[in-house]
């Protein structure tokens, strides 16, 4: 009888070490999960304090911006107001004078009488009548030249070595401009002509621009590195375009203001870009961004006002400007990021990460072999509570146990049952003969022949010291005759070698009983009359089987 070492509850059966074993994974996973969950945490905080970090050099960038950005909007408001109620000053008179006098002249230059004002610059009525932005309508020129005068007046009183502007122009549409740089008045016609050509000039129409603000221009030079930005702004009064305030911008001085801003930061490099992506100014080194990632900016920008990339072991935060038409990126390379305390701690999770798993793994090998130790001994056990360890042969208890069993049922299908009784001759002698190690040997021997001979339904069990029982259901007594003759037979043709030379045969006597004699499907009473006929076949000369008597 063999009893299973399952686990066995609620019709489940489970493999203790599977139990073990899934404890284990459970308890990995979480710890995973927790480490995992704990890493995306510290990777959030750490993206958050990159972008706030960002964002207080985006702000003060801004604020400085901010200033330019606001005198252009007041010049620009200036000369408006100056459209509309021109000053009624003697110079200007003058000035507008001289302007009669020289606007057929290929290039022209009013200097005002004093030195507070610039000089106004232009070209010969010819040439604006045959360029196509252009337009000199007599209805509002004397306006716009005393506009101009004043705007000079403006330009030279609000002039600072300080600002980040290198020249400020105002470039009319009625062909002539003033210029804080005094070196655009040497060659009027070509300073001119290339005012009208640039970008930031022709599409400041009301058509190419609808909202009439600030527009930054970059415009790449001769060489690869932008030099100077632009910001421009139309200059209107009642639906009329009168030409172009233009600031432009050294990119050094940009430079100068993103390493103010970035101050004494020194994790990472900040650089700033133009709204194309194109690199201006880095608070150090060089532009390093690879043309994946330019697009991949690009792609974001056109939706977010700012955003992150991770790509090539380095983390990009990227914020657009407000007064600027560019952004404002943060390069912090993971080797940077290890370095620092954010780093530091995801190194000791993942150090902690790892022994802790490393003690799980090494505890699941121990837990599981000495689980798998704890069932093979279960279950020697168990055999051992069932089975004789000599012959392997069912023990007394289980042969009692199997044979009430086997009993019952033939009663219950009034099918013949017969119990045959074995035990081994003279086997006192064979002891005192050749030793007990010899007698063990033979009794394994004969429980391996008689369990050769019997079938699958039949039982075989040691009842006592060189005494067995055999139980056939659904067997009639001629037939256990048969049976019992066959085993009689084999115990007594086979020899054993039981010492080097020495080789022994042994016999015994065997007493059969069945339930188709008496009727009686009672396992003791079988027994009991099977122990009978043993003795009468003892008694009768031995090696012999009686089944009768
Ligand atoms: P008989 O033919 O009348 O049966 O003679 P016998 O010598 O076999 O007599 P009996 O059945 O009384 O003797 C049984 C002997 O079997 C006694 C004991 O020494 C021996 N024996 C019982 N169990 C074991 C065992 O486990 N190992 C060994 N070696 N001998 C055993
Ligand atoms: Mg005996
Ligand atoms: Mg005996």
């Amino acid at each position: 009888m063999e009893k299973k070492h399952w686990l066995n509850r609620s019709g489940l059966r489970i493999h203790p070490g599977h139990v073990v074993s899934l404890c284990f994974v459970v308890v990995l996973l979480f710890s995973s999960l927790l480490t995992w969950r704990e890493v995306a945490v510290l990777e959030d905080s750490y993206v958050s304090t990159q972008r706030n970090r960002l964002e207080s050099v985006s702000h003060t960038m801004d604020m400085q911006l901010q200033f330019n950005m606001d005198r252009l909007m007041f010049l620009r408001n200036g000369v408006q107001a100056a459209l509309q109620i021109p000053l009624e000053l003697e110079s200007m008179r003058h000035a507008r004078q001289q302007f009669q006098r020289q606007r057929q002249q290929e290039v022209w230059s009013i200097q005002p009488g004093n030195r507070h004002s610039l000089n106004l610059n232009g070209v010969s009525d010819d040439f604006v009548a045959h360029a196509a932005d252009l337009n000199r309508d007599d209805a509002f020129l004397n306006n716009e030249l005393t506009a101009a005068l004043e705007l000079g007046y403006l330009l030279h009183l609000s002039s600072s070595a300080s600002s980040i502007e290198r020249r400020t122009q105002y470039v009319s549409r009625a062909g002539f401009f003033v210029s804080t740089d005094s070196a655009d008045s040497q060659d009027i016609l070509s300073h001119y002509a290339a005012l009208i050509a640039e970008p930031w000039f022709y599409t400041q129409s009301a058509r190419d621009n609808r909202g009439r603000g600030i527009r930054w221009y970059t415009e790449q030079g001769k060489e690869s590195r932008i030099q100077v930005i632009t910001a421009s702004i139309p200059l209107d009064l009642q639906e009329r375009w009168y030409g172009v305030l233009a600031m432009d911008v050294d990119v050094s001085a940009l430079q100068r203001l993103l390493v103010e801003a970035v101050g004494g930061q020194r994790e990472g490099m900040y650089q700033l870009y133009d709204s194309q992506l194109r690199w201006l100014a880095s608070s150090v080194g060089k532009a390093i961004l690879s043309d994946e990632e330019r697009q991949q900016i690009l792609q974001a920008a056109a939706l977010e006002n700012r955003g992150g990339l991770l790509a090539e072991g380095r983390y990009i935060s990227w914020q657009k400007l407000k007064n600027f038409d560019g952004l404002v990126l943060h390069i912090h390379t993971l080797r940077e990021g290890i370095r620092g305390d954010f780093g530091s701690i995801i190194i000791a999770l993942a150090i902690l990460w790892l022994v802790f798993t490393s003690i799980l793994i090494l505890s699941w090998i121990v837990i599981r072999r000495m689980v798998s130790n704890m069932i093979a001994m279960q279950q020697s056990l168990e055999w051992r509570a069932w089975y004789d360890t000599l012959t392997r042969l069912p023990n007394r208890g289980a042969l009692f146990d199997r044979a009430a069993e086997a009993v019952a049922e033939c009663e219950q299908r009034q099918l013949p049952l017969c119990v045959i009784q074995l035990d081994l001759d003279h086997f006192k002698g064979i002891n005192d003969r050749y030793g007990h190690q010899a007698g063990d040997r033979v009794l394994s021997h004969v429980g391996s022949l008689i369990g050769s001979v019997l079938r699958e339904t039949d039982v075989a069990g040691r009842v006592g010291g060189e005494e067995f029982c055999i139980v056939l259901p659904n067997t009639t007594r001629a037939k256990a005759y048969q049976v019992a003759e066959r085993i009689r037979s084999r115990i007594y043709h086979k020899e054993l070698l039981v010492r080097k030379n020495t080789t022994l045969r042994v016999s015994a006597s065997l007493g059969v009983s069945c339930t188709d004699e008496s009727g009686r499907y009672d396992f003791e009473y079988l027994q009991s009359v099977a122990d009978g006929r043993l003795y009468l076949a003892k008694q009768n000369g031995r090696n012999r089987t009686y089944a009768e008597g």
